[in-house]
């Protein structure tokens, strides 16, 4: 846990707060000197707030949610480990969600990118429990930094090790729900030509054609070797949300739209309208990793206000820029 320029509580300054939430679970707040601040549940390692330096919400989190473990939060950015959905024996998503983590003060060195200066963060570690081995027979430790940059960028850094005797294997998503004005009008750019698993169909592969992903019923789609960026834009808030990713190729993109929201017992019947989810993620190819190999897989994102050409929201530009 720490913050590279100040220590300082005070609103001028970066912070790492410690605090209660919501049921009296444990949560960190991260501040940035600029305004932008960030909150983060030991109970999965959840982050459940990231807002910019206007204060304005940038994750959509149900009003519905329910913060009693073991149901995990519905919202912000829950981490899908050791298995992505019902790809495999355990409960869908994995149970890294639904875990009590714990805050590591002094975790092994990051690369020096990963640590400049000026950045606010917090390191959250899970090793399996007793229970966790009957369920996964395979040791690990699961290291995830949440760190807020002086733009008011939020980045995850997941670092996973096999400290187990024997290989394992699997598969990991960063199942971000973003908070949107209205779905009718939020347009996807980078992934919309790209060959996509359609959870709605069997997982069958198949690919469009189009400018851009938009939304007007159910989606539930992994699309596969994305590219390291991708732009959602969200016309009527003027605002463009960029997701830059290390280490996963794939980008599920999910709304539940009006049937299954309602079918959805913590989420409110018409939310769907104001959340969507991309998701940076490795499924296809599951990782394996051997003992004492360890794994990365960045999640960066940006909101940055929407440019406009001729009427209409131009994301080459924020495609294009680094
Ligand atoms: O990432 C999309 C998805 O796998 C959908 O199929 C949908 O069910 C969603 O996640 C939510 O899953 P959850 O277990 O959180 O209800």
């Amino acid at each position: 846990m720490s913050t590279t320029d100040n220590k300082s509580s005070s609103s001028s300054s970066s912070s790492v707060e410690i605090t209660k939430g919501i049921n009296g679970l444990d949560k960190v707040i991260l501040r940035e000197i600029h305004g932008s601040s960030a909150e983060v549940y030991l109970y999965g390692a959840h982050v459940t707030s990231w807002k910019n330096e206007q204060g304005e919400e940038l994750l959509f989190v149900s009003s519905k949610a329910i913060f009693k473990p073991p149901k995990p939060i519905r919202g912000g950015i829950p981490i899908c480990f050791p298995q992505f959905s019902n790809l495999g024996p355990l409960e869908a998503h994995g149970f890294a969600r639904n875990r009590l983590w714990t805050i590591e003060p002094d975790p092994p060195a990051f690369p020096p990118n990963v640590n400049a200066t000026n950045r606010v963060f917090v390191d959250l570690l899970l090793k399996p429990t007793e229970e966790d081995l009957k369920i996964w027979p395979h040791s690990f430790e699961y290291r995830l930094r949440v760190t807020l940059g002086p733009a008011g960028d939020l980045m995850l850094t997941s670092r996973i090790r096999n400290t187990d005797a024997k290989p394992f294997t699997f598969t990991f998503a960063y199942h971000t729900y973003f908070s949107v004005s209205d779905i009718s009008e939020v347009r996807v750019e980078g992934l919309e030509t790209l060959d996509y698993l359609d959870n709605l169909n069997n997982r069958e592969r198949s690919t469009e054609q189009g400018d851009a992903i938009t939304f007007e019923s159910e989606v539930d789609k992994i699309y596969l070797s994305t590219p390291t960026k991708i732009a959602i834009l969200d016309h009527e808030k003027k605002r463009t949300f960029v997701v830059r990713k290390d280490g996963l190729p794939d980008a599920v993109v999910w709304n539940p739209w009006d049937k299954k929201a309602k079918a959805i017992a913590d989420l409110g019947d018409d939310e769907y309208k104001h959340m969507l989810c991309v998701e940076a993620a490795t499924i296809e190819k599951a990782i394996t990793l051997k003992p004492g190999e360890e794994w990365k897989g960045r999640q960066e994102l940006s909101a940055v206000p929407s440019s406009y050409c001729s009427g209409q929201l131009d994301p080459n530009k924020v495609l294009q820029s680094s």
